[in-house]
């Protein structure tokens, strides 16, 4: 079972202080702007109020690099516990992964208790995560993200207790500890293989049918999207990661010809390996595609960075060589419609679309159809004129281009889902027809 949510416990919102630390001496030479200091800033306060915190200030540093001990320096970290004090904050919120020993070290120094935006998303997830599958991923995250923190925690007990002996009590402590969350850890992985395999039966089940998925940084509109094509009722809010698990309904293109659309997690820069990891089940959805709908919030003004961050997991994921459509989502919300060299120029070519109005969809629709063409397999059968059925299943599954009555047989050329034509394998009067 996932453990509750760290932020969410309480009844009153937390208070929280954003920091983020510019480091000046880069070694690959790419100073942070001020407006990337800004965005990522933006970003972690959205988070932030996802999680349910209340953000009172935001704290930025400029250093040439990071200080070992405190991450920020010394004085800032004293000028953090000012701010504190002055606005009742009791949550800092940091922009990096941290050691266990800086967040003891700020926390000490601040009376305020701190996290870092790793912590903050499995947080997120924590809270969102519905479906057993999605609760027990969320859960082998955070053990596989604390169990390397536990030594630390550890090592530095008995460093101020003055140096027990190595079987000493905390020694006990920590290997029971690190036994337990280990035993965990496989007793999880198991269970989501389990969950795995059955999904992939059922995803057997359907391999009749072309797969589209939704993919995209979180809070674009995927959701909304994949209602708005299918009459999903798919939860959607402003807020980010609103969607854990994945859902897959049918959708009909303008041809008649029915595929299978997917709308699962979004993604988010320097997303948790941890959680990509354990998020794996969930993923393979987007793994088993044939085609992708990389979905963008055009109005977002991080949305070309938001599109890197997404052709970055995935790559991760091994997926960034399949056939993507790019929908810029969200047009409604545009001062004034963008001119089309200008969307090439920012996005590459993509499809200008709303969820919320409908704009573009009937285009979209239009664009899969040319896409799933083109894995069509063209073929001729012939069945009886009466055997309405077969005839449905045919135009479910692909385009009818011809039907010929002779007697009391009927031959039906079509283009057919490459998945499904094996199954007219037996009433195939011909191979092939040469043209489409
Ligand atoms: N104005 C406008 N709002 C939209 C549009 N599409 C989605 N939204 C809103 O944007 C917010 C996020 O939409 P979702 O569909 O939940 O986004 P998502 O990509 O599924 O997000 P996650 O599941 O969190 O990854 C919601 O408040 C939607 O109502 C759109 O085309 N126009
Ligand atoms: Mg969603």
């Amino acid at each position: 079972m996932a453990r509750e949510s760290k932020v969410w416990q309480r009844t009153e919102p937390e208070r929280a202080v954003l920091v983020k630390l510019v480091t000046t001496a880069r070694q690959d030479g790419h100073v942070v702007t001020d407006e990337e200091a800004k965005a990522s800033l933006d970003e972690l306060a959205a988070l932030a109020d996802t999680a349910g915190a209340v953000v009172v200030e935001r704290v930025v540093q400029r250093r040439g690099e990071i200080h070992p001990a405190t991450y920020i320096g010394k004085g800032k970290v004293r000028e953090l516990a000012q701010i504190c004090a002055m606005t009742g904050a009791d949550l800092i919120i940091f922009d990096h992964e941290l050691s266990p020993a800086q967040v003891r070290n700020v926390e000490n120094e601040t009376q305020a208790r701190v996290i870092d935006r790793t912590e903050l998303i499995l947080d997120i997830f924590a809270r969102r995560a519905r479906t057993r599958q999605a609760k027990l991923q969320v859960e082998l995250a955070q053990l596989r993200y604390e169990l390397p923190r536990l030594r630390h925690l550890w090592t530095h007990l008995e460093r101020q207790r003055g140096g027990i002996g190595l079987r000493g009590p905390g020694e006990q402590q920590l290997e029971a500890d690190r036994r337990r969350a280990q035993q965990r850890i496989r007793a999880l992985e198991e269970e989501l293989k389990r969950i795995a395999q059955r999904k992939e039966q059922q995803m057997r089940g359907r391999v009749m049918m072309t797969t589209i998925a939704l993919v995209g940084y979180t809070n674009v509109g995927k959701s909304a999207l994949m209602n708005a094509l299918t009459g999903a009722a798919v939860f959607t809010e402003n807020r980010l990661f609103a969607t854990l698990d994945a859902t897959t309904r049918v959708l009909r293109l303008p041809d008649g010809h029915e595929v299978l659309l997917t709308d699962t997690v979004g993604f988010i820069k320097n997303l948790p390996h941890h959680l990509v990891a354990s998020f794996h089940a969930t993923l393979e959805e987007v793994r088993a595609a044939d085609l992708l709908l990389h979905v963008v919030d055009v109005t977002h003004p991080d949305a070309a960075q938001q599109m890197k961050a997404v052709n970055g997991v995935l790559k991760e994921l091994n997926c960034h060589e399949k056939p993507q459509l790019l929908v810029l989502n969200k047009c409604d919300l545009l001062p004034a419609p963008l001119p089309p060299e200008e969307i090439r120029r920012t996005f590459g070519e993509g499809i200008l679309t709303s969820a919320l109005t409908g704009q573009g969809l009937s285009d979209l629709r239009e664009r899969m159809m040319l896409l799933v063409r083109q894995w069509q397999v063209p073929v001729e059968v012939e069945i009886p004129v009466t055997d309405g059925r077969t005839l449905g299943e045919i135009g479910r599954h692909g385009t009818i281009v011809r039907q010929q009555v002779e007697g009391d047989r009927l031959r039906v050329r079509a283009l057919l889902d490459r998945r499904f034509a094996p199954r007219v394998a037996p009433l195939q009067v011909a191979k092939k027809i040469d043209e489409k």
